[in-house]
Protein backbone atom coordinates (compact mmCIF):
# COMPACT_ATOMS: atom_id res chain seq x y z
CA UNK A 1 0.00 0.00 0.00
CA UNK A 2 1.21 3.52 -0.56
CA UNK A 3 1.44 6.17 2.21
CA UNK A 4 2.04 9.66 1.46
CA UNK A 5 4.70 11.73 2.62
CA UNK A 6 3.64 15.01 4.52
CA UNK A 7 6.38 15.08 7.22
CA UNK A 8 10.02 14.38 7.06
CA UNK A 9 13.22 15.15 9.38
CA UNK A 10 15.73 15.19 7.71
CA UNK A 11 19.11 15.30 10.29
CA UNK A 12 22.34 14.73 8.22
CA UNK A 13 26.46 14.85 8.63
CA UNK A 14 26.68 15.01 4.77
CA UNK A 15 25.26 18.11 3.53
CA UNK A 16 25.12 16.88 0.10
CA UNK A 17 21.84 17.23 -1.94
CA UNK A 18 20.49 18.38 1.03
CA UNK A 19 19.25 21.68 -0.23
CA UNK A 20 17.75 19.84 -3.70
CA UNK A 21 16.03 17.20 -1.50
CA UNK A 22 14.61 19.79 0.86
CA UNK A 23 13.08 22.07 -2.07
CA UNK A 24 12.12 18.92 -3.84
CA UNK A 25 10.15 17.91 -0.88
CA UNK A 26 8.68 21.24 0.37
CA UNK A 27 7.48 22.20 -3.53
CA UNK A 28 5.52 18.89 -3.28
CA UNK A 29 4.00 20.07 0.27
CA UNK A 30 5.59 18.40 2.52
CA UNK A 31 6.46 19.97 6.31
CA UNK A 32 10.34 19.82 7.16
CA UNK A 33 11.47 19.27 10.64
CA UNK A 34 15.34 19.35 10.90
CA UNK A 35 18.49 19.76 13.24
CA UNK A 36 20.62 22.07 14.21
CA UNK A 37 23.19 22.39 10.84
CA UNK A 38 20.59 20.38 8.72
CA UNK A 39 18.17 23.31 9.71
CA UNK A 40 20.83 25.63 9.31
CA UNK A 41 21.66 24.62 5.55
CA UNK A 42 17.73 24.22 4.63
CA UNK A 43 17.06 28.03 5.81
CA UNK A 44 19.80 29.63 4.36
CA UNK A 45 18.30 28.02 1.29
CA UNK A 46 15.24 29.80 1.58
CA UNK A 47 13.32 27.02 2.75
CA UNK A 48 10.71 26.92 5.67
CA UNK A 49 12.07 24.43 8.33
CA UNK A 50 11.03 23.28 11.84
CA UNK A 51 13.47 22.77 14.40
CA UNK A 52 13.40 19.45 16.13
CA UNK A 53 14.19 21.60 19.44
CA UNK A 54 10.91 23.52 18.52
CA UNK A 55 9.02 20.14 18.45
CA UNK A 56 10.34 18.52 21.45
CA UNK A 57 10.59 21.66 23.53
CA UNK A 58 13.76 20.89 24.98
CA UNK A 59 17.24 22.49 23.20
CA UNK A 60 19.76 20.24 22.01
CA UNK A 61 22.03 19.69 24.20
CA UNK A 62 25.08 18.05 26.08
CA UNK A 63 27.30 19.49 22.65
CA UNK A 64 24.86 18.23 20.39
CA UNK A 65 24.77 14.65 22.68
CA UNK A 66 20.85 14.92 23.06
CA UNK A 67 19.01 16.61 20.03
CA UNK A 68 16.40 13.80 18.76
CA UNK A 69 16.27 11.28 21.57
CA UNK A 70 12.89 12.35 22.74
CA UNK A 71 9.26 11.10 22.51
CA UNK A 72 8.06 13.48 20.14
CA UNK A 73 10.29 12.20 17.57
CA UNK A 74 10.29 8.32 18.50
CA UNK A 75 7.06 8.94 19.07
CA UNK A 76 6.27 10.08 15.58
CA UNK A 77 8.40 7.58 14.25
CA UNK A 78 7.11 4.47 15.46
CA UNK A 79 3.41 4.74 16.03
CA UNK A 80 1.38 2.64 13.91
CA UNK A 81 -1.01 4.70 11.86
CA UNK A 82 -3.46 2.33 12.01
CA UNK A 83 -3.85 1.10 15.96
CA UNK A 84 -6.36 3.19 17.90
CA UNK A 85 -4.36 3.29 20.85
CA UNK A 86 -1.18 4.84 19.06
CA UNK A 87 -3.51 7.40 17.62
CA UNK A 88 -4.81 8.52 20.87
CA UNK A 89 -1.46 7.83 22.47
CA UNK A 90 -0.30 10.69 19.54
CA UNK A 91 -3.09 12.48 20.11
CA UNK A 92 -3.09 12.74 24.12
CA UNK A 93 0.87 13.88 23.95
CA UNK A 94 0.90 16.82 20.34
CA UNK A 95 2.65 14.08 18.58
CA UNK A 96 3.09 14.26 14.52
CA UNK A 97 3.82 11.34 12.58
CA UNK A 98 7.15 11.82 10.74
CA UNK A 99 6.31 10.00 7.71
CA UNK A 100 10.12 10.47 6.04
CA UNK A 101 13.19 10.17 7.75
CA UNK A 102 16.43 11.32 6.20
CA UNK A 103 19.69 10.63 8.01
CA UNK A 104 23.68 9.94 7.71
CA UNK A 105 25.56 9.40 10.34
CA UNK A 106 28.44 11.20 12.45
CA UNK A 107 31.01 10.37 9.98
CA UNK A 108 32.86 8.19 12.50
CA UNK A 109 34.50 5.59 9.85
CA UNK A 110 36.30 8.84 8.26
CA UNK A 111 37.62 10.50 11.63
CA UNK A 112 39.08 6.97 12.46
CA UNK A 113 40.54 6.90 8.97
CA UNK A 114 41.62 10.51 9.26
CA UNK A 115 43.77 8.94 12.69
CA UNK A 116 42.36 10.91 14.91
CA UNK A 117 42.32 10.76 18.50
CA UNK A 118 40.52 8.62 20.97
CA UNK A 119 38.40 11.62 22.42
CA UNK A 120 37.50 12.92 18.77
CA UNK A 121 36.77 9.59 17.88
CA UNK A 122 34.27 8.51 20.74
CA UNK A 123 32.53 11.91 19.96
CA UNK A 124 31.91 10.74 16.40
CA UNK A 125 29.57 7.70 17.26
CA UNK A 126 25.95 8.81 16.96
CA UNK A 127 23.46 7.44 18.77
CA UNK A 128 20.30 9.57 18.25
CA UNK A 129 20.73 8.72 14.30
CA UNK A 130 20.83 5.50 14.77
CA UNK A 131 18.00 4.90 17.12
CA UNK A 132 15.84 7.41 14.82
CA UNK A 133 16.89 4.90 12.12
CA UNK A 134 16.06 1.33 13.53
CA UNK A 135 12.57 3.44 14.51
CA UNK A 136 11.62 4.21 11.00
CA UNK A 137 12.84 1.20 9.75
CA UNK A 138 11.09 -0.68 12.05
CA UNK A 139 7.64 1.27 10.89
CA UNK A 140 8.36 0.74 7.55
CA UNK A 141 4.92 -0.15 7.34
CA UNK A 142 4.20 3.57 7.42
CA UNK A 143 7.34 5.12 7.60
CA UNK A 144 10.48 6.11 4.72
CA UNK A 145 13.88 5.81 5.83
CA UNK A 146 16.87 7.06 3.74
CA UNK A 147 20.04 6.53 5.18
CA UNK A 148 22.37 7.31 1.79
CA UNK A 149 22.78 10.35 -0.27
CA UNK A 150 22.76 8.63 -3.23
CA UNK A 151 19.18 7.40 -2.67
CA UNK A 152 17.73 10.86 -3.00
CA UNK A 153 16.65 10.53 -6.33
CA UNK A 154 15.47 7.14 -6.08
CA UNK A 155 13.18 8.50 -3.50
CA UNK A 156 11.95 11.53 -5.67
CA UNK A 157 11.18 9.26 -8.12
CA UNK A 158 9.31 7.26 -6.16
CA UNK A 159 7.52 9.82 -5.03
CA UNK A 160 6.89 11.67 -8.69
CA UNK A 161 5.38 8.15 -9.54
CA UNK A 162 3.04 7.37 -6.70
CA UNK A 163 1.95 11.26 -6.33
CA UNK A 164 3.71 12.08 -3.59
CA UNK A 165 3.99 8.73 -1.94
CA UNK A 166 5.79 5.62 -1.40
CA UNK A 167 4.85 1.76 -1.98
CA UNK A 168 5.35 -0.28 0.80
CA UNK A 169 8.11 -2.67 -1.32
CA UNK A 170 10.02 0.59 -1.75
CA UNK A 171 9.81 1.01 2.03
CA UNK A 172 11.04 -2.04 2.70
CA UNK A 173 14.20 -2.20 0.30
CA UNK A 174 15.19 0.59 2.16
CA UNK A 175 14.36 -0.16 5.83
CA UNK A 176 16.73 -2.91 4.67
CA UNK A 177 19.36 -1.04 4.02
CA UNK A 178 19.04 0.86 6.97
CA UNK A 179 19.52 -2.02 9.32
CA UNK A 180 22.79 -2.90 7.11
CA UNK A 181 23.54 0.79 7.50
CA UNK A 182 23.60 0.79 11.15
CA UNK A 183 25.00 -2.83 11.70
CA UNK A 184 27.78 -1.56 9.78
CA UNK A 185 27.78 1.36 11.85
CA UNK A 186 28.16 -0.21 14.81
CA UNK A 187 30.50 -2.75 13.32
CA UNK A 188 33.05 -0.32 13.01
CA UNK A 189 32.89 1.12 16.28
CA UNK A 190 33.50 -1.99 17.92
CA UNK A 191 36.00 -2.83 15.57
CA UNK A 192 37.92 0.14 16.61
CA UNK A 193 38.03 -0.17 19.74
CA UNK A 194 39.03 -4.03 19.22
CA UNK A 195 42.03 -2.57 16.88
CA UNK A 196 43.08 0.06 19.96
CA UNK A 197 42.97 -2.55 22.73
CA UNK A 198 44.49 -5.21 20.77
CA UNK A 199 42.10 -7.97 21.61
CA UNK A 200 42.39 -10.92 19.10
CA UNK A 201 39.02 -12.49 20.13
CA UNK A 202 36.50 -10.40 21.57
CA UNK A 203 33.53 -12.79 22.74
CA UNK A 204 32.08 -11.09 20.11
CA UNK A 205 33.17 -9.55 16.77
CA UNK A 206 30.99 -8.00 13.88
CA UNK A 207 31.69 -7.52 10.22
CA UNK A 208 29.92 -5.72 7.97
CA UNK A 209 30.62 -3.06 4.38
CA UNK A 210 29.15 -1.28 1.95
CA UNK A 211 28.22 -2.32 -1.45
CA UNK A 212 30.64 -1.41 -3.66
CA UNK A 213 29.70 -3.43 -6.77
CA UNK A 214 26.90 -5.50 -7.94
CA UNK A 215 28.93 -8.40 -9.78
CA UNK A 216 27.67 -10.16 -12.75
CA UNK A 217 28.27 -13.25 -11.28
CA UNK A 218 30.32 -14.85 -9.02
CA UNK A 219 33.20 -17.17 -9.18
CA UNK A 220 30.68 -19.18 -11.83
CA UNK A 221 28.01 -17.79 -13.50
CA UNK A 222 24.97 -19.79 -11.85
CA UNK A 223 26.59 -17.87 -8.45
CA UNK A 224 24.91 -14.41 -7.50
CA UNK A 225 27.98 -11.53 -6.14
CA UNK A 226 28.60 -8.37 -4.94
CA UNK A 227 31.91 -6.58 -3.86
CA UNK A 228 31.40 -5.08 -0.65
CA UNK A 229 33.73 -2.52 0.74
CA UNK A 230 35.02 -1.85 4.45
CA UNK A 231 35.89 1.57 4.86
CA UNK A 232 39.19 0.95 4.80
CA UNK A 233 42.09 3.57 2.78
CA UNK A 234 44.86 1.17 1.94
CA UNK A 235 45.67 1.40 -1.93
CA UNK A 236 44.35 -1.69 -3.62
CA UNK A 237 41.65 -3.54 -5.84
CA UNK A 238 38.98 -2.18 -3.89
CA UNK A 239 39.84 1.60 -3.52
CA UNK A 240 41.66 1.95 -6.98
CA UNK A 241 40.02 4.05 -9.76
CA UNK A 242 39.34 2.12 -13.31
CA UNK A 243 40.83 3.86 -15.87
CA UNK A 244 39.67 1.94 -18.54
CA UNK A 245 37.71 -1.34 -19.26
CA UNK A 246 34.50 -3.16 -18.86
CA UNK A 247 33.50 -4.25 -14.91
CA UNK A 248 35.99 -6.50 -12.80
CA UNK A 249 34.18 -9.81 -12.46
CA UNK A 250 34.21 -11.87 -9.09
CA UNK A 251 37.64 -13.55 -10.24
CA UNK A 252 39.45 -10.99 -11.51
CA UNK A 253 39.08 -8.78 -8.09
CA UNK A 254 40.27 -11.64 -6.07
CA UNK A 255 42.88 -12.12 -8.60
CA UNK A 256 43.96 -8.40 -9.04
CA UNK A 257 44.12 -8.29 -5.12
CA UNK A 258 46.57 -11.44 -5.02
CA UNK A 259 48.27 -9.47 -7.78
CA UNK A 260 49.11 -6.09 -6.24
CA UNK A 261 49.62 -7.51 -2.76
CA UNK A 262 52.91 -9.57 -4.07
CA UNK A 263 53.37 -6.22 -6.26
CA UNK A 264 53.84 -4.41 -2.62
CA UNK A 265 55.93 -6.77 -0.94
CA UNK A 266 58.65 -4.99 -3.78
CA UNK A 267 59.58 -1.63 -2.29
CA UNK A 268 61.58 1.25 -4.34
CA UNK A 269 64.80 -0.09 -2.96
CA UNK A 270 63.66 -3.60 -4.95
CA UNK A 271 63.75 -1.41 -7.86
CA UNK A 272 60.71 -1.61 -10.85
CA UNK A 273 58.84 -5.30 -10.03
CA UNK A 274 55.81 -7.01 -12.14
CA UNK A 275 53.66 -10.13 -10.94
CA UNK A 276 51.55 -11.67 -13.18
CA UNK A 277 48.56 -13.73 -11.08
CA UNK A 278 46.38 -16.75 -12.41
CA UNK A 279 43.81 -17.93 -9.94
CA UNK A 280 45.36 -16.34 -7.37
CA UNK A 281 48.87 -17.61 -7.40
CA UNK A 282 51.57 -15.92 -9.07
CA UNK A 283 52.38 -17.36 -12.31
CA UNK A 284 55.82 -14.70 -12.75
CA UNK A 285 57.06 -12.42 -10.93
CA UNK A 286 60.50 -10.45 -11.47
CA UNK A 287 62.04 -7.25 -10.43
CA UNK A 288 64.55 -5.45 -13.06
CA UNK A 289 66.49 -2.76 -14.48
CA UNK A 290 63.01 -1.24 -15.89
CA UNK A 291 59.66 -2.29 -15.49
CA UNK A 292 59.58 -3.43 -18.76
CA UNK A 293 62.15 -5.77 -18.20
CA UNK A 294 60.35 -7.20 -15.28
CA UNK A 295 57.66 -7.69 -17.18
CA UNK A 296 59.43 -9.83 -19.87
CA UNK A 297 60.85 -11.48 -16.86
CA UNK A 298 58.01 -12.55 -15.10
CA UNK A 299 56.52 -13.13 -18.70
CA UNK A 300 59.28 -15.74 -19.40
CA UNK A 301 59.06 -17.72 -16.13
CA UNK A 302 55.85 -18.99 -16.99
CA UNK A 303 54.03 -17.99 -20.77
CA UNK A 304 51.31 -20.27 -20.78
CA UNK A 305 49.71 -19.67 -17.81
CA UNK A 306 50.35 -15.63 -17.75
CA UNK A 307 47.74 -15.49 -20.90
CA UNK A 308 44.60 -14.25 -19.67
CA UNK A 309 46.10 -13.72 -16.75
CA UNK A 310 46.51 -10.21 -13.99
CA UNK A 311 49.37 -8.10 -13.74
CA UNK A 312 50.62 -5.86 -11.06
CA UNK A 313 53.17 -3.30 -11.31
CA UNK A 314 55.26 -1.52 -8.12
CA UNK A 315 55.52 1.58 -10.43
CA UNK A 316 53.75 3.82 -12.93
CA UNK A 317 53.34 1.92 -16.12
CA UNK A 318 55.10 3.53 -18.70
CA UNK A 319 54.78 3.37 -22.61
CA UNK A 320 57.56 0.64 -23.36
CA UNK A 321 55.77 -1.61 -20.49
CA UNK A 322 51.93 -0.68 -22.07
CA UNK A 323 53.57 -1.70 -25.29
CA UNK A 324 54.56 -4.47 -23.94
CA UNK A 325 51.75 -6.33 -22.10
CA UNK A 326 49.42 -5.70 -24.81
CA UNK A 327 51.47 -8.33 -26.96
CA UNK A 328 49.30 -10.58 -25.33
CA UNK A 329 45.90 -11.16 -23.99
CA UNK A 330 45.61 -9.91 -20.39
CA UNK A 331 42.38 -9.06 -18.13
CA UNK A 332 43.93 -6.78 -15.83
CA UNK A 333 46.70 -4.22 -15.29
CA UNK A 334 47.11 -2.75 -11.68
CA UNK A 335 49.39 -0.05 -10.87
CA UNK A 336 50.13 3.13 -9.09
CA UNK A 337 49.96 5.21 -11.86
CA UNK A 338 50.04 5.75 -15.62
CA UNK A 339 51.55 8.02 -17.83
CA UNK A 340 49.73 9.69 -20.87
CA UNK A 341 51.46 7.74 -23.74
CA UNK A 342 51.02 4.33 -21.50
CA UNK A 343 47.29 5.51 -21.47
CA UNK A 344 46.96 6.03 -25.04
CA UNK A 345 48.39 2.69 -25.84
CA UNK A 346 46.08 0.74 -23.97
CA UNK A 347 43.08 2.67 -25.02
CA UNK A 348 43.42 1.57 -28.07
CA UNK A 349 42.89 -2.26 -26.29
CA UNK A 350 39.19 -1.58 -25.18
CA UNK A 351 38.40 -4.80 -23.08
CA UNK A 352 42.00 -4.30 -20.78
CA UNK A 353 40.69 -3.28 -18.03
CA UNK A 354 43.42 -0.58 -15.87
CA UNK A 355 43.12 0.39 -12.62
CA UNK A 356 45.34 2.50 -10.67
CA UNK A 357 45.97 2.82 -6.98
CA UNK A 358 47.26 6.55 -6.70
CA UNK A 359 50.13 4.25 -4.37
CA UNK A 360 51.66 1.13 -3.13
CA UNK A 361 50.08 -0.34 0.71
CA UNK A 362 52.62 -0.97 3.32
CA UNK A 363 52.72 -4.89 3.02
CA UNK A 364 53.84 -4.46 6.96
CA UNK A 365 50.42 -2.58 8.03
CA UNK A 366 48.42 -4.43 9.87
CA UNK A 367 45.11 -5.81 8.67
CA UNK A 368 42.65 -8.33 9.29
CA UNK A 369 41.12 -10.93 7.64
CA UNK A 370 38.35 -12.89 7.62
CA UNK A 371 37.51 -16.35 6.03
CA UNK A 372 34.08 -17.90 5.59
CA UNK A 373 33.15 -21.72 6.87
CA UNK A 374 29.86 -23.11 7.46
CA UNK A 375 28.62 -22.24 9.89
CA UNK A 376 31.07 -18.92 11.12
CA UNK A 377 33.91 -17.55 9.87
CA UNK A 378 37.77 -17.50 10.71
CA UNK A 379 39.22 -14.50 11.83
CA UNK A 380 43.38 -13.75 11.63
CA UNK A 381 45.78 -11.02 11.75
CA UNK A 382 46.99 -10.37 8.02
CA UNK A 383 50.42 -12.29 7.18
CA UNK A 384 52.10 -9.28 7.24
CA UNK A 385 55.60 -11.28 8.77
CA UNK A 386 59.03 -10.20 7.04
CA UNK A 387 62.38 -11.18 7.01
CA UNK A 388 65.30 -9.81 6.17
CA UNK A 389 68.81 -10.79 5.54
CA UNK A 390 69.97 -10.47 9.52
CA UNK A 391 67.01 -12.63 10.52
CA UNK A 392 68.34 -15.85 8.65
CA UNK A 393 70.07 -18.71 9.74
CA UNK A 394 72.93 -20.56 7.81
CA UNK A 395 72.37 -24.13 8.09
CA UNK A 396 74.77 -25.69 5.83
CA UNK A 397 78.77 -25.96 5.50
CA UNK A 398 78.41 -23.51 2.52
CA UNK A 399 76.60 -19.56 2.93
CA UNK A 400 74.88 -18.50 0.00
CA UNK A 401 76.60 -16.09 -2.42
CA UNK A 402 75.88 -12.46 -1.89
CA UNK A 403 73.90 -13.00 -5.31
CA UNK A 404 71.75 -16.20 -3.77
CA UNK A 405 71.48 -14.51 -0.77
CA UNK A 406 69.56 -11.81 -3.00
CA UNK A 407 67.74 -14.27 -5.00
CA UNK A 408 66.41 -16.01 -1.69
CA UNK A 409 64.79 -13.03 -0.29
CA UNK A 410 63.13 -12.19 -3.39
CA UNK A 411 61.61 -15.67 -3.52
CA UNK A 412 60.84 -15.80 -0.48
CA UNK A 413 58.67 -12.68 -0.67
CA UNK A 414 57.12 -14.54 -3.52
CA UNK A 415 56.16 -17.80 -1.88
CA UNK A 416 54.29 -16.15 0.99
CA UNK A 417 52.06 -15.23 -1.90
CA UNK A 418 51.89 -18.86 -3.06
CA UNK A 419 48.96 -21.15 -2.26
CA UNK A 420 50.54 -24.37 -0.11
CA UNK A 421 52.37 -26.18 -0.97
CA UNK A 422 54.38 -22.84 -2.35
CA UNK A 423 57.57 -24.05 -3.21
CA UNK A 424 59.07 -20.79 -5.84
CA UNK A 425 62.58 -21.42 -7.39
CA UNK A 426 64.16 -18.07 -8.80
CA UNK A 427 67.23 -16.83 -10.60
CA UNK A 428 68.60 -12.94 -11.28
CA UNK A 429 65.31 -11.67 -9.69
CA UNK A 430 63.27 -13.62 -11.28
CA UNK A 431 61.00 -16.60 -11.10
CA UNK A 432 62.01 -19.30 -12.93
CA UNK A 433 59.37 -22.12 -11.51
CA UNK A 434 56.63 -21.80 -9.02
CA UNK A 435 54.71 -24.66 -7.43
CA UNK A 436 51.00 -24.34 -5.91
CA UNK A 437 48.45 -25.70 -3.98
CA UNK A 438 50.06 -28.95 -4.08
CA UNK A 439 49.05 -31.18 -0.89
CA UNK A 440 52.29 -32.66 -0.57
CA UNK A 441 55.42 -30.80 -0.70
CA UNK A 442 57.77 -32.57 -3.25
CA UNK A 443 54.69 -31.97 -5.78
CA UNK A 444 55.24 -28.53 -5.66
CA UNK A 445 59.24 -28.82 -6.11
CA UNK A 446 58.30 -31.70 -8.84
CA UNK A 447 55.94 -29.83 -10.70
CA UNK A 448 57.72 -26.25 -10.95
CA UNK A 449 60.70 -28.07 -12.16
CA UNK A 450 58.70 -29.36 -14.66
CA UNK A 451 57.40 -26.04 -15.74
CA UNK A 452 60.86 -24.82 -15.80
CA UNK A 453 61.76 -27.60 -18.29
CA UNK A 454 58.68 -26.78 -20.37
CA UNK A 455 59.48 -23.05 -20.51
CA UNK A 456 63.23 -23.75 -21.14
CA UNK A 457 61.67 -25.80 -24.28
CA UNK A 458 58.91 -23.01 -25.36
CA UNK A 459 62.27 -20.10 -25.15
CA UNK A 460 64.73 -22.82 -26.83
CA UNK A 461 67.15 -22.86 -24.13
CA UNK A 462 69.69 -25.56 -23.60
CA UNK A 463 69.15 -25.57 -20.16
CA UNK A 464 65.93 -25.02 -17.79
CA UNK A 465 66.33 -21.83 -15.47
CA UNK A 466 65.54 -23.77 -12.51
CA UNK A 467 69.54 -24.79 -13.06
CA UNK A 468 71.98 -22.48 -10.88
CA UNK A 469 68.49 -20.95 -9.05
CA UNK A 470 67.55 -20.70 -5.36
CA UNK A 471 64.51 -22.52 -4.58
CA UNK A 472 62.08 -21.08 -1.43
CA UNK A 473 59.85 -23.44 0.49
CA UNK A 474 56.86 -21.75 2.30
CA UNK A 475 57.01 -24.25 5.26
CA UNK A 476 59.40 -26.26 6.01
CA UNK A 477 60.73 -29.52 4.56
CA UNK A 478 59.33 -32.37 6.13
CA UNK A 479 61.49 -34.88 4.43
CA UNK A 480 64.51 -34.29 2.52
CA UNK A 481 63.11 -35.62 -0.75
CA UNK A 482 61.64 -32.35 -1.53
CA UNK A 483 64.49 -30.71 -1.07
CA UNK A 484 66.91 -33.75 -3.42
CA UNK A 485 63.69 -32.75 -5.85
CA UNK A 486 64.81 -29.40 -5.67
CA UNK A 487 68.94 -30.06 -5.84
CA UNK A 488 67.77 -32.26 -8.78
CA UNK A 489 66.43 -29.74 -10.50
CA UNK A 490 69.36 -27.48 -10.13
CA UNK A 491 68.61 -25.10 -7.04
CA UNK A 492 72.04 -24.10 -5.61
CA UNK A 493 70.40 -22.79 -2.74
CA UNK A 494 67.23 -23.01 -0.66
CA UNK A 495 64.94 -20.85 1.97
CA UNK A 496 62.72 -22.15 4.33
CA UNK A 497 61.57 -21.93 7.44
CA UNK A 498 62.86 -24.62 9.29
CA UNK A 499 61.78 -26.46 12.20
CA UNK A 500 61.10 -30.17 11.33
CA UNK A 501 62.00 -32.88 13.61
CA UNK A 502 63.96 -33.90 10.75
CA UNK A 503 65.63 -30.85 9.82
CA UNK A 504 68.97 -32.69 10.69
CA UNK A 505 68.58 -35.12 7.66
CA UNK A 506 67.03 -32.04 5.20
CA UNK A 507 70.83 -30.04 6.68
CA UNK A 508 72.80 -33.24 6.20
CA UNK A 509 70.87 -33.58 2.31
CA UNK A 510 71.52 -30.33 1.64
CA UNK A 511 75.61 -30.79 2.76
CA UNK A 512 76.09 -33.86 0.75
CA UNK A 513 74.32 -32.35 -2.92
CA UNK A 514 77.02 -28.65 -1.82
CA UNK A 515 73.32 -26.70 -1.32
CA UNK A 516 73.34 -23.41 0.68
CA UNK A 517 70.55 -23.15 2.98
CA UNK A 518 68.85 -20.79 5.09
CA UNK A 519 66.06 -21.01 7.82
CA UNK A 520 63.63 -18.28 8.69
CA UNK A 521 62.30 -18.87 11.51
CA UNK A 522 59.04 -17.50 10.19
CA UNK A 523 56.27 -19.73 8.01
CA UNK A 524 54.20 -18.44 5.39
CA UNK A 525 51.19 -20.76 5.00
CA UNK A 526 48.36 -19.41 2.47
CA UNK A 527 45.29 -22.00 1.83
O1 LIG B 1 24.85 13.20 19.19
S1 LIG B 1 23.81 12.37 18.72
O2 LIG B 1 24.02 11.00 18.87
N1 LIG B 1 22.42 12.73 19.47
C1 LIG B 1 21.26 12.94 18.88
O3 LIG B 1 20.24 13.06 19.57
C2 LIG B 1 21.21 13.07 17.45
N2 LIG B 1 20.20 13.31 16.61
C3 LIG B 1 20.70 13.37 15.36
N3 LIG B 1 23.60 12.71 17.14
C4 LIG B 1 22.38 12.95 16.65
N4 LIG B 1 22.02 13.16 15.36
C5 LIG B 1 22.96 13.21 14.24
O4 LIG B 1 23.29 14.57 14.03
C6 LIG B 1 22.44 12.75 12.93
O5 LIG B 1 22.59 11.34 12.74
C7 LIG B 1 23.27 13.52 11.92
O6 LIG B 1 24.42 12.82 11.55
C8 LIG B 1 23.71 14.78 12.67
C9 LIG B 1 23.09 16.00 12.07
O7 LIG B 1 23.37 17.11 12.88
P1 LIG B 1 23.19 18.59 12.34
O8 LIG B 1 21.88 18.65 11.65
O9 LIG B 1 23.24 19.47 13.56
O10 LIG B 1 24.32 18.85 11.41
Amino acid sequence: STTPIRRALLSVSDKTGLVELGRALAERGVELLSTGGSARALRDAGLAVRDVAEVTGFPEMMDGRVKTLHPMVHGGLLALRDDAGHLDAMKEHGIGAIDLLVVNLYPFEETVARGADYDTCVENIDIGGPAMIRAAAKNHRFVTTIVDVEDYDALLAEMAAHDGATTLEFRQGLAMTAYARTAAYDAAVSGWMAGRRGDAAPRRRAAAGTLAQQLRYGENPHQRAAFYTDGSARPGVATARQAQGKDLSYNNINDTDAAFELACEFTPEDGPACVIVKHANPCGAARADTLCAAYRAAYDCDRTSAFGGIVALNRPLDAETAEEITGIFTEVVIAPGADEQALSIFAKKKNLRLLLTDGMADPRAAARLIRQVSGGYLWQDKDNGHVGQGDLKVVTRRAPSEREMADLLFAWKVAKHVKSNAIVYARDGATVGVGAGQMSRVDSCRIAARKARDMAETLGLPAPLTEGSVVASDAFFPFADGLLAAAEAGARAVIQPGGSMRDDEVIKAADEAGLAMVFTGMRHFRH
